[in-house]
């Protein structure tokens, strides 16, 4: 599909996966609207493949949904969650993720082709690996995105950002003394790895039921062979292991999503149990970096959509919510508000940070919804035009913050900044009625109106 869209580079000339991929895959992201890229041939390994760069781009996201724009593709998510679709179970033999299945002998992560990505990494990194793990109380899936370091033959990271839900499924096995047992599934399509950044609202949500709703079918599933974990059947690479509790590792550096490298962290460890792959496989990977990469671009759709719901329940007005990839998807956000009340746009900003994944965000702007919030022109506008700092900002002190913010001076702590961007109501500050300017209004001009019926183009004679 990617190949007849043209939206695919295929790369026969044999690469290596420490560091020329890392810079083939950086070089690619300076370019506008970087493709996919499939790498046909890998030095010391063949037989495999590997892609990148699969949802680097709002125009692939986009194919997801009917080719939906891109600022219709927030709401296409939350109307496509609305009815989830559980998973089914297919046998062994009909599983293409399990061709080949590794011996013993064989299980290390030197059989998979794992690149080192930037200089000053750590090790090889597992960048778009799906970890699945399940609820123990409802046997429900969870999916997630997870990046994880090699740090032995049969050994990784695993780095659950406190929070996150594989981090408190770890955490409560781990106070029993048990370990969890997870799943990396590598090579995937698009809807797993959009559910994969999923905000289940309850640890019982099946996150294989929300794909099978972004794909409109459901997805299949098959058995792992050593541990109690359903992976998706037509996936390229399955690892199964373990992650036992009480036992960290030195995980990082590592070049992160804030375009910075992070620091050494001590992680749970990840020990391999068995490795099953398709046969002719196709290794899934993204490059990490500076925003805008494939990681910000796809996140954006479901991070927004989770803070978009939640918030339009709690507060009247709200129509939309966006985290641009540029601010990381996670440390800008912007919402849009039908003002009724004063002081609304203060409480669209505390019921933002008051969400799962909103309580992250360092800037968030509230806008009218005559503001376009996903075009960064008419967010600056909106700000310059309608806000008085010392009026209209709300500072924030001792907040949460993500772990990885590079200009934080204690872990996991910041100060945010809300900037209300609507227009004021006289109540709060805003200009008395008599000397209020009103926008340029084009709709009762003639020529306007059959502007507007006709197209330009045609009202032009040029169509
Ligand atoms: C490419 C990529 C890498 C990510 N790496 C991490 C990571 O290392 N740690 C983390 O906590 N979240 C990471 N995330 C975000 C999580 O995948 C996301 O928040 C997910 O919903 C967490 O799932 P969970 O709450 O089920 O654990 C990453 C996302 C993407 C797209
Ligand atoms: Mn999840």
């Amino acid at each position: 599909m990617l190949r007849a869209e043209g939206e695919l580079l295929e790369v026969d000339k044999e690469v290596d996966i420490n560091y020329e991929i890392g810079d083939i895959c950086k070089a690619l992201h300076s370019q506008p609207n970087p493709k996919a890229i499939l790498f046909n041939k890998i030095k010391d390994y063949s037989g495999w493949r590997m892609c990148c760069n699969i949802l680097g781009s709002f125009k692939r996201v986009s194919m997801m949904f009917n080719g939906a724009p891109m600022e219709a593709l927030v709401d296409y998510y939350l109307r496509r969650i609305e009815k989830p679709i559980p998973p089914v179970e297919v046998a062994r033999r009909e599983a293409p993720c399990k061709e080949v299945v590794l011996k013993e002998g064989e299980l290390s992560f030197t059989k998979l082709p794992i690149p080192i990505w930037h200089p000053g990494d750590g090790g090889p990194y597992i960048t778009l690996g799906i970890q699945v793990c399940r609820d123990p109380v409802s046997g429900a899936s969870n999916l997630a995105i997870l990046r994880q370091m090699i740090v032995g033959p049969r050994e990784a990271s695993l780095n659950a950002l406190p929070g996150k839900r594989t981090y408190i499924f770890y955490r409560e096995r781990e106070e029993r003394g048990e370990p969890l047992e997870v799943a990396i599934v590598i090579g995937v399509e698009p809807a797993i790895q959009v559910a994969a950044c999923h905000s289940a609202t309850s640890l019982d949500e099946d996150e294989y039921a929300v794909a099978g709703a972004l794909k409109g079918e459901p997805i299949e599933v098959v058995k792992c062979e050593t541990i109690d974990v359903m992976v998706p059947a037509r996936a390229e690479v399955i690892v199964e292991g373990i992650v036992p509790p009480n036992e960290r590792v030195s995980d990082g550096k590592f070049g992160e999503f804030t375009g910075y490298l992070s620091g050494v962290r001590q992680n749970p460890k990840f020990v391999i149990k068995c490795i099953t792959h398709r046969s002719n496989p196709i290794f899934q990977a993204t490059y990490e970096g500076m925003p805008p990469v494939e990681d910000h671009i796809f996140k954006s759709i479901p991070y927004s959509a989770a803070i978009q719901k939640v918030v339009s329940s709690i507060c009247p007005g709200v129509s939309g919510v966006w985290l641009p990839p540029a601010g990381g998807t996670m440390l800008w956000g912007v919402v849009r508000l039908r003002k009724m009340y004063p002081g609304h746009a203060k409480h669209a900003m505390n019921a933002v940070w008051a969400t799962h994944i909103g309580k992250y965000i360092k800037f968030l702007v509230v806008v009218d919804d005559d503001v376009n919030i996903y075009d960064p022109n008419a967010v600056i506008w909106a700000i310059s035009m309608r806000v008085q700092p010392h009026r209209d900002l709300v500072l924030e002190t001792n907040s949460t913050s993500i772990q990885l913010d590079p200009s934080a001076s204690h872990l996991g702590v910041t100060s945010k900044l809300g900037i209300d961007a609507t227009e004021k109501l006289p109540e709060e500050g805003g200009p008395p009625p008599d000397l209020k300017p009103t926008l340029i209004d084009h709709s009762p001009s003639i020529y306007w109106q059959s502007i507007c019926k006709v197209g330009l183009l045609r009202y032009l004679s040029l169509e």
